[in-house]
């Protein structure tokens, strides 16, 4: 018989992911499985399902999960956590998501220093509705509302929201990861861990900025989309530790 090397986790259910391929929503829906299933949590867990292409995440996820409305997965993570205090609450959400329609809640929910986690995945664009600029679309980037790419003087800057939230005061642990390598992917496992538990001790917000790929609405293939991740979205996006221990780093 063969010996068995890799398993799916318990923490996901037996349902074959409708992400696109080079997509890293899998990646990070398969590590969040994987860290509930070795905390032990998979029968106490709340989660919280964005709207965007995450939208479907109570389908695999293997534990309680509630869908929120667009942008406001922080005030139902915030409702679900104060009124069920002994479960872990997790919120998952795109940048349109938390960082456009959803940008109050986030703020509020970090400034009241929610005890929950908040999972905001930054693509750069709007995935699930056809590619449009986002918050936190790269200066240049194409993007099907911005089609000869993010002016500064017309669109703005990025929005950095790993730097802006980390300085307020409430915030206990917030960290930029892309799970772009197999480093990169256990750092980010590691990282999701480490929030679970602050969770579990009452430490209060955690966020994990995770930089991902968009492959179909960058239009480029998955390879060149993690290579773009690497090379130029981290310019912009510096990896790294920006409050642990709610100080400021
Ligand atoms: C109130 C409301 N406004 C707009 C939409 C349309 N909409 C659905 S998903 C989405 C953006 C998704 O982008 P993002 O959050 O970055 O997630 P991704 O699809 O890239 O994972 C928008 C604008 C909606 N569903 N509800
Ligand atoms: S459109 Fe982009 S974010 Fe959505 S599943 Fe495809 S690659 Fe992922």
């Amino acid at each position: 018989m063969m010996k068995q090397v890799f398993k799916r986790t318990e923490g996901l259910k037996d349902k074959e992911f409708h992400y696109c391929g080079g997509c890293l929503h899998s990646v990070v829906h398969r590590l969040i499985g994987e860290v509930l299933e070795e905390m032990g949590l998979l029968d106490c867990t709340i989660g919280i399902c964005p709207v965007g292409c995450a939208v479907f995440m109570y389908d695999y996820i293997n534990t309680d999960m509630i869908e929120a409305s667009h942008g406001r997965t922080p005030a139902v993570a915030t409702a679900a956590k104060r009124c069920n205090p002994d479960k872990l609450v997790f919120a998952y959400q795109g940048d349109g998501d938390l960082a456009s329609i959803g940008m109050a809640e986030i703020v509020h929910a970090a400034a009241r220093g929610e005890n929950a986690t908040f999972i905001f995945i930054n693509n750069g664009i709007y995935g699930m509705t056809g590619g449009q600029m986002a918050p936190t679309t790269l200066v240049g980037q194409k993007a099907t509302t911005c089609q000869f790419g993010r002016d500064p003087k017309v669109h703005g800057m990025p929005m950095k929201m790993a730097e802006m939230l980390s300085v307020l005061d409430k915030p206990y642990y917030i960290e930029r990861l892309a799970p772009t390598s197999p480093a990169g992917v256990n750092k980010t496992k590691a990282a999701i861990k480490k929030a679970f538990q602050y969770q579990l001790d009452g430490k209060g917000f955690q966020l994990l900025e995770i930089l991902c790929t968009c492959p179909t609405q960058w239009g480029m293939t998955p390879v060149q989309a993690l290579n773009h991740v690497d090379e130029v979205v981290k310019q912009t996006y510096p990896l790294g530790v920006f409050k642990d221990g709610g100080e400021k780093l």
